[in-house]
């Protein structure tokens, strides 16, 4: 069963989020892809975050750029963890899209992840931890992954200059 939903609001936002999808293959969590537009498909969003339960989804990738409402939308739809992740944007590289996603009214929440590859990277990795808290095979592999992590920095920490 796929447990993690990633959606984004534009194809163009594929090469930041596929670094969250790739977290997820780390760990073994199977996941859905989507788009999913805030502005240009606000009745698709709708209807993903109203059946998004129903699907069995633990966790909810959102990434988005510019005006990136979609995980705060998602999240106005739905219980299930929203994790937003703001896409660099080309104007204002991705400050934009980390203002429109951070900062949500008290009361519906979304885990604002850091701007472009690396908040990508950590909300797959936030993901499967959250997974993890009911799936014991999951967090070895990221008791592994932060171990083998560590020890490719011990090995490599010495500089020649
Ligand atoms: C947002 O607008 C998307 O998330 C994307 O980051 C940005 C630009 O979209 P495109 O014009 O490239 O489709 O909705």
């Amino acid at each position: 069963m796929k447990q993690v939903a990633i959606v984004m609001g534009s194809k163009s936002d594929g090469p930041t989020m596929k670094h969250a999808a790739e977290m997820l293959d780390t760990f073994g969590i199977e996941y859905h892809a989507e788009v999913v537009s805030a502005h240009r498909t606000p009745h698709l969003l709708q209807e993903f975050a109203e059946t998004a339960e129903e699907k069995g989804y633990k966790v909810i990738i959102a990434g988005a750029g510019g005006a990136a409402h979609l995980p705060g939308m998602i999240a106005a739809f739905t219980h299930i963890p929203v994790l937003g992740v703001p896409v660099k944007s080309s104007k204002l590289s991705g400050v934009d899209s980390l203002y429109s996603i951070v900062q949500m009214p008290k009361g519906v929440a979304v885990g604002t992840l850091a701007i472009g590859e690396a908040g990508a990277g950590n909300a797959g990795l936030l993901a499967a931890q959250i997974i993890g808290l009911n799936d014991t095979i999951v967090t070895q592999k990221i008791k592994d992954f932060r171990a083998a992590q560590t020890q490719d920095v011990l090995d490599n920490h010495k500089l020649d200059f």
